[in-house]
């Protein structure tokens, strides 16, 4: 950010904020503050990152209160041009970054993706041909027991994706999750022993399930994926391909992922958020080869109502910026960082899931501190470092307390925190970790919640973690008067 837009920015969000204070000054206030937290942490949550005041600006608009159902020149409600002109950018922008065939940028969140990705796969493949067979042009043609007969099918279908506690996400089959209900589900996992995926078991666990979507991605699986390989099966089997990017959609547009690596040439259909390693703003995306373009952009009415224009503008605002040098130069920082980062860790004796990283994020075994992921997390709060506990494979607390703590670069990479700040950042989550005890529940057994962080730790955690962050300031130049 130049000093030139620094300053504009600074009148902006002053102006900005008076005007929220006339009507509602908590809320004026609550944004100040929130701008103060995120100055003064050290936000390690991997999910996470830091938009540009362009990517935000651009939501806070008019353009918020225009309805467009539909799709570019095809709307429900007249007076949609500028729309078009916002959503036709944003596609653009996201084709010719991905270099994908199609782009939907509609999707509010990265949950509205993966159910636009699964509702245009069953339409591609179960629905159209269903209705050919059946000479219909559309469900409301069919007599109600064809209807049957087709619902039938499309509630009939399997979905085989990564479990959570291997690193999957919700949407890809967890049981109280959508998808684990709507399909019958399989999930493959990673090997016991190297916690690493095992393509030979995946291929495996296809052949015997034969689903029609299996999904590839992760949310917290600290390693690369080879998509080429996950494509390979997916054709042995006769499956759908879709890939969920959301936490590494920042890695491949900055071409850090590339050939097998790369989900877009192997992908039929893929998804991600925004606002992850992207930086973008909140929201969701899909991503499409030929063969799925027409059924993905069905997403409205299929499963979403109308589009959030403003959201639409600023994801064409944060892709723009990732077609830049310097974005592509931030991703491969991010990944250097997570090195740097598993390195600090493991030369300081503690565990984490695969032994190190080769993507933006790194997954602690807090277990080797005799500490549930709900105590670590709760521990590193304190000391200022903000993080999310999470499952580790096969995980004995459970979802809940689990026995992991994911931590991510891409937000610390955006201020500027490069290997001399990223290692200095294990040292004091070591510091945090080695000196926080179990507690005990009321009645005297070990609780998975309470701990005891030793006295004066996480002042001095505090205080290292100002000096890298005054160093590294979040939107150098911004002042709120
Ligand atoms: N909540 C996101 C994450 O933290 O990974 C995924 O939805």
């Amino acid at each position: 950010m130049t000093d030139s837009v620094a300053a504009t920015a600074s009148t902006a969000y002053d102006a900005a904020l008076k005007v929220i204070a006339s009507v509602e000054p908590r809320i004026a206030e609550a944004t100040r503050r929130e701008l103060e937290d995120q100055r003064g942490s050290l936000k390690l949550i991997a999910s996470e990152n830091y938009a540009s005041p362009a990517v935000l600006l651009t939501m806070g608009t008019w353009l918020s209160d225009k309805y467009a159902e539909g799709t570019v020149g095809h709307r429900f409600y007249a007076g949609c041009q500028n729309v078009d002109t916002v959503e036709s950018l944003a596609a653009e922008h996201a084709r010719e970054l991905f270099g994908a065939d199609y782009a939907y940028v509609q999707p509010h969140s990265g949950i509205d993706a993966n159910l636009v990705a699964f509702w245009s796969i069953l339409a591609n493949r179960v629905e159209t041909p269903a209705l050919a067979k059946l000479g219909a042009k559309n469900v409301n043609e069919l007599t109600e027991a064809d209807w049957e007969t087709l619902r039938g099918e499309l509630g009939n279908q399997r979905l085989l994706g990564m479990s959570l506690d291997a690193g999957g996400h919700l949407t890809h089959g967890f049981r109280p999750n959508i998808s684990g209900k709507m399909f019958h589900q399989q999930q493959y996992g990673t090997d016991p022993a190297t916690g690493l995926l095992d393509y030979d078991a995946v291929a495996a666990k296809a052949r015997e399930f034969k689903p029609l979507i299996m999904v590839a991605g992760y949310s917290a699986y600290p390693r690369r994926v080879n998509f080429a390989k996950m494509r390979e099966i997916a054709d042995e089997v006769g499956a759908v391909l879709m890939v969920d990017m959301a936490h590494f959609a920042g890695l491949v547009a900055g071409k850090v992922f590339t050939g097998d690596e790369d989900p877009i040439p192997f992908g039929h259909v893929v998804t991600t958020t925004t606002h992850k390693s992207l930086r973008g703003p909140r929201g969701g995306m899909v991503l499409a080869q030929k063969e799925f373009a027409a059924d993905v952009d069905r997403g409205c009415p299929m499963v979403l109502g109308g589009p959030l224009s403003h959201v639409m503008a600023a994801k064409a605002v944060a892709l723009a910026e990732a077609r830049t040098d310097e974005f592509k130069a931030y991703a491969q920082n991010v990944a250097d960082n997570a090195k740097t980062l598993a390195d600090g860790f493991m030369s300081r004796g503690t565990k984490l899931v695969t032994d190190g990283t080769d993507n933006h994020l790194v997954l602690l075994d807090v277990s080797s501190y005799g500490l549930t992921g709900r105590q670590a997390e709760s521990a590193l709060l304190d000391a200022g470092v903000v993080t999310n506990r999470n499952s580790v494979p096969n995980d004995a607390n459970g979802a809940w307390y689990t026995s992991g703590v994911r931590l991510g670069t891409p937000a610390l990479t955006t201020r500027g925190f490069g290997k001399d700040e990223f290692d200095k950042v294990s040292e004091l989550i070591v510091d945090v970790l080695s000196n926080t005890q179990p507690g005990v529940t009321k009645a005297g057994s070990p609780s998975k919640a309470s701990y005891k962080l030793a006295d004066g730790v996480a002042d001095r955690v505090r205080a290292a973690s100002a000096e890298l962050l005054d160093a590294n300031p979040l939107y150098p130049g911004l002042q709120l008067s």
